[in-house]
């Protein structure tokens, strides 16, 4: 069970011959475009990685992984690779029928020919897969608000394998790694997965777990799909590829995995224990937490901190391959290097950095010390995550018609000119209704089609590190929520509530428009015959009944130098 099986993992490709016929007639055949995550999974599927499946799950197969983390035939796989499909589509297709699987340029990559369709009971699958039916679970809302509600199963015969234009170099399919194993006399192989970039404890680890299993070591970093809000992959790649020099030289290698994670905890373990011996790996690290989904929506852990090791080790022999605990390691100052956590010695100081404290060192552009981590990765991610006052913002302003936004904007605009760091742009309401939205009208449906396409143009300015600022009225909570969520990934959202009283904009009526609603000339108009809804939390109000406007744009720029986001 120790020494790597080079002999090849079987693959779901058919022979160049008959992948140019299949394609012929795959243009005639119903076809469902995969999904991102699909595609991760038909790419490992296809390319042995999640042998011993023949295509996506059947019913009866799915009914056993849920329930026993068993094929029907009673072989270990804990985790359901299933095609979930729109209603429309199911609509269309029964078992029997060939569809084409084409990418999202619509290349055709396989053909599925559906065995099985079913309507899958979800609150099941997340209970007895990822643990709970709780939407904090990002399979669990994956599940329910993002995958369709009907399941197709049945085998896969692989045309070609996704098109990668990133890290060619770096990924392999598990014969690829097989073989170079084997060119390298690599016979003990142990995988170290991540999602994160590597810092100096977890080279110390992973160099340890080698040392320990007297094996040679993998970096299997998962470049597919990993938990929302993770570092993205190139940067991760980039450090990764800093951190392999650290190694001597000849001992580790490193190969991308293109796998769509589900942060399942234990059965994401055993399951990733499975993906490594396919890649043909003898050891695996699983350490505390593996694969962790993060706290459920009352703030607990949805896993004990071992139950990853725990069922993984139950299940060893079974998965081909020998799990090495991970240490957790941390730096003893006195002694100037890393210890496994339980063998410090008595009174040493132990020097951590959190994740969150890296986070916040980062955004403050504060001292990242080289105990930490190596010089090459935090200029990598300095770079990736620059500090605040170097990042695009959005402010966005929202209040009635005749509120003052349009003129506090303008006035904020000038004076982030005046300081010249960061390009400015000025979405104001008016403006982005002649350029962007001529068409529009103001209704609710028109208006949160506005306010999503200002929302989406702030979210490109904001990324590429310029300030947006939005000046539209925004009646709608739940619309400015969605556009806080489109922008807060990529910078600050600062929500300026523009809080004049209808009363008072109805008496200044700058624009003559009050008069004309109240005479019913002009319709829906917000406040009159329209809802207007308060922000409730916004980061700042500014009232502009007894203040001019140099005053309340000032209270802007005081904000955002409080944020960190100017000075
Ligand atoms: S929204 O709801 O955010 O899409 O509105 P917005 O794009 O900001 O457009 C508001 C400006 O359009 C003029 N206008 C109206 N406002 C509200 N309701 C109705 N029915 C309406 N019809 C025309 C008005 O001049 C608004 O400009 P501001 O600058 O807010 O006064």
């Amino acid at each position: 069970m120790t020494h790597s099986n080079h002999a090849p993992v079987p693959e779901l490709y058919v022979s160049s011959e008959s992948a140019a016929k299949l394609k012929r007639e795959a243009g005639d055949m119903p076809s469902w475009d995969l999904t991102p995550r699909q595609i991760c999974d038909l790419e490992l599927l296809m390319n042995g990685g999640f042998n011993p499946l023949k295509g996506f799950l059947t019913e009866a197969d799915y009914d056993s992984v849920v329930e026993n983390m068993r094929l029907a035939d009673g072989s270990l796989w804990p985790m359901p690779i299933t095609l979930d499909v729109s209603e429309e589509f199911a609509e269309r297709i029964e078992p029997g029928q060939d569809i084409a699987l084409r990418d999202q340029e619509g290349v055709i990559l396989a053909i599925l020919s559906v065995t099985d369709k079913w309507r899958p009971n979800k609150k099941r699958e997340a209970e007895k897969v990822f643990g709970a039916d709780d939407l904090a679970h990002p399979a669990v809302n994956y599940l329910h608000n993002v995958a369709g509600p009907v399941y197709l199963g049945g085998p896969v015969l692989g045309i070609q394998p996704p098109v990668h234009y990133d890290f060619r170099a770096r990924r392999d399919t598990p014969n690829e790694l097989r073989a170079l194993f084997r060119k390298l006399g690599w016979r003990r192989v142990v995988a170290f997965q991540t999602r994160n970039p590597l810092h100096r404890a977890h080279q110390e680890l992973t160099f340890r777990a080698a040392r320990e299993a007297q094996a040679n070591l993998l970096i299997h970093p998962v470049v597919g799909m990993t938990k929302p809000g993770d570092v993205d992959h190139f940067t991760r790649v980039r450090c990764y590829e800093a951190v392999l020099d650290k190694y001597p030289a000849a001992t580790t290698t490193m190969s991308l995995l293109n796998l769509a994670m589900r942060m399942a905890g234990p059965r994401e373990a055993v399951w990733h224990g499975l993906i490594r011996k396919n890649h043909g790996c003898t050891h695996f690290i699983v350490g505390r937490d593996h694969a962790g989904p993060g706290k459920n929506s009352k703030g607990e852990d949805f896993y004990g901190p071992y139950d990853a090791q725990e069922l993984f080790a139950a299940h060893a022999e079974e998965i081909g391959i020998e799990m090495v605990p991970f240490k957790h390691m941390v730096y003893v100052q006195e002694k100037a290097q890393y210890f496994p956590a339980d063998e410090v010695p008595e009174g040493a100081t132990v020097l951590n950095i959190s994740g969150t404290e890296l986070r916040r060192r980062l955004r403050e552009g504060l001292e990242i010390p080289e105990w930490f981590s190596f010089p090459e990765v935090v200029a990598e991610l300095r770079r990736r995550f620059p500090p605040r006052n170097k990042q695009g913002f959005t402010v966005f302003f929202t209040g009635l018609s005749g509120s003052g936004k349009s003129t506090i904007a303008n006035a904020l605009m000038i004076k982030l000119m005046e300081m010249g760091d960061r390009p400015v742009t000025l979405l104001d309401g008016d403006v982005v209704r002649k350029h962007l939205s001529s068409e529009l009208g103001f209704s609710k449906e028109h208006r949160d089609i506005n306010i999503r396409r200002i929302g989406y143009v702030a979210s490109e300015i904001t990324k590429n590190g310029g300030i947006a600022i939005c000046a539209p009225i925004a009646p709608y909570a739940a619309t400015r929520r969605a556009v806080r969520e489109m922008i807060e990934q990529y910078g600050a959202f600062v929500e300026v509530h523009v809080a004049t009283s209808l009363e008072e904009c109805e008496r200044r009526d700058r624009k003559g428009l009050y008069r004309l609603a109240r005479e019913g000339k002009i319709k829906e108009f917000t406040g009159i015959s329209d809802p207007y809804e308060a922000p409730e939390n916004p980061e700042l109000r500014v009232d502009t009944e007894g203040q001019d406007v140099d005053n309340c744009a000032h209270q802007v720029i005081l904000k955002l130098e409080s944020m960190g986001l100017i000075g």
